[in-house]
């Protein structure tokens, strides 16, 4: 390892020691920046990672409810307020058993950088819960929603943080967030985004993250010369994000293989057409149910508690959680043809595995490039409410396209290695990291 990156890396892990998942996320930063602030010297004298790995404010709170059976409740419930060098804090909420602080500090790190990507006026933050929505009633979800808002909304707001949706929390935890800020505080405004269309949200945000996903793997596959037309495709995931990389890679003529969640995957070598996508959105959307219930619908391979990783595929995309992609399934991949891997997650793939990729010279490109279209769109969200006006479905796809085609210049401009190779990881941390440095050498220590 370099000698700078290991003693930035000491001073870090002396702060954090217990947060492996924000420890992991800070190093493959660190790995591209400090080289870079070797060579622009303004950042490494003013300790702008330094401070970048430090939250600007953290708050942690009790959420107490009731179930349906009276029995009192109590989960935790989180904000990190990462970074607002360029804009108020943005970023989602994640309701999932395994959230804690170095998860949230992992992906507010990680959405700073993101934010700054997309081009649009937002610094970074996320935030969430360890409650589980799973098998929990619609009240139940109801009554943690506006326990959890009910200290929450003294900490956001429209121009000072903007949460949004992320794993377990989709446009129902939205409404009741948004009914409960808007009961508490008396004022209808866009402190959400992912909001309903009738009440202020924007189209094509639950589509962006997927479709975004996919417009950047149509980038990378043009500057090969090739396309996604006939390529078989390996999906992980079978929630927001997956969903609508499906319905875009099918519209592009690929060929989708897999889809997951937590207990197996489906591998229907078929393909997965929209009809067989129509019944996956009703069964994980309204019905809440199990993917293992498309391989009976549709007599297919279920394999219980595996991963996709070993079958044979053209691209995959990671899109269910973090470290889900090791090394030893980055290296069947490779084995196995596959050319490109864009995620859809947040740090799906392990160190290890990113390397084997760089190895191989394969597309690999990074979650905080690759999908970037949600937080983008939720973005556009914001302007449109803002001007407490909507744009068509077009104009939203055509800005979405827009900017992804945009995030692909810079990684590519940044990270270009020779004629031939692109590091992605070394593109996107680059660009997304100096437009945040000026601003805040420009603002001063604060
Ligand atoms: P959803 O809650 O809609 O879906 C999550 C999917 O991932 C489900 O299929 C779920 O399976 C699976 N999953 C979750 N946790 C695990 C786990 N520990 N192990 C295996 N599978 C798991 O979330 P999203 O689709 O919104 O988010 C997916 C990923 O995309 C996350 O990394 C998120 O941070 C990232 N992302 C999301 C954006 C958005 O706009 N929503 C934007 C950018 C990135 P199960 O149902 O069994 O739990
Ligand atoms: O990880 C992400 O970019 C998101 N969950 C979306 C954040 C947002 O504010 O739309």
């Amino acid at each position: 390892m370099d000698t700078n990156v290991s003693e930035f890396m000491k001073i870090v892990e002396s702060r954090n020691g217990n947060e492996p998942e924000f420890l992991q996320a800070v190093f493959e930063v660190a790995e591209s920046i400090i080289p870079y602030s070797e060579k622009h010297t303004k950042y490494k004298l003013n300790k702008v990672l330094e401070r970048m790995a430090e939250p600007e404010r953290v708050i942690i709170f009790r959420v107490p409810w009731l179930n349906d059976k009276g029995v009192v409740q109590i989960n935790r419930g989180f904000r990190v307020q990462m970074n607002s060098a360029i804009g108020p804090y943005k970023g989602g909420l994640r309701f999932h058993p395994s959230v804690n602080l170095s998860v949230l500090k992992f992906l507010a790190f990680e959405q700073s950088l993101k934010n700054s990507l997309t081009g649009l006026p937002m610094g970074g933050g996320k935030g969430g819960s360890d409650f589980d929505p799973k098998g929990k009633s619609d009240n139940e979800v109801m009554k943690f929603c506006q326990s959890f808002m009910t200290e929450l909304y003294r900490h956001v707001g429209p121009d000072l943080d903007i949460p949004a949706g992320d794993i377990g929390v989709g446009a129902r935890e939205i409404g009741f967030m948004f009914g409960q800020y808007k009961r508490i505080t008396g004022e209808f405004t866009g402190v959400l985004t992912g909001k309903g269309n009738e009440w202020g949200g924007s189209l094509i945000r639950p589509e962006a993250t997927g479709y975004g996903v996919v417009y950047f793997v149509e980038a990378m596959l043009k500057l090969k010369g090739d396309s996604l037309v006939g390529k078989k495709v390996v999906i992980s995931g079978s929630g927001n994000v997956a969903q609508y990389t499906v319905e875009k890679c099918i519209e592009k003529g690929a060929k989708v293989l897999t889809m997951s969640d937590s207990e197996g995957y489906i591998f229907d070598p078929e393909g997965i057409d929209s009809g067989k996508l129509e019944y996956i959105m009703e069964l994980k959307n309204t019905l809440r149910g199990r993917i293992k219930e498309y391989a009976v619908k549709y007599g297919c391979e279920y394999h219980a508690g595996k991963k996709p990783w070993g079958v044979k595929c053209d691209v995959a995309f990671p899109n269910a959680t973090q470290n889900e992609l090791d090394q030893n399934d980055a290296r069947i991949l490779v084995a196995n043809g596959c050319i490109c891997v864009a995620e859809g997650a947040n740090m799906p793939s392990t160190p290890e595995a990113i390397h084997v990729f760089e190895e191989a010279r394969i597309l690999y490109a990074p979650g905080k490039a690759a999908n970037a279209g949600g937080v983008a769109v939720s973005g556009l969200e914001m302007s449109q409410n803002s001007l407490r006006y909507s744009w068509s479905r077009d104009k939203i796809d055509s800005k979405l396209k827009l900017i992804i085609e945009q995030i692909h210049q810079a990684c590519a401009l940044y990270g270009r290695e020779d004629n031939e190779y692109v590091n992605y990881v070394k593109g996107a941390n680059i660009a997304g990291f100096v437009k945040i440095a000026d601003a805040m050498l420009a603002q001063g220590l604060v």
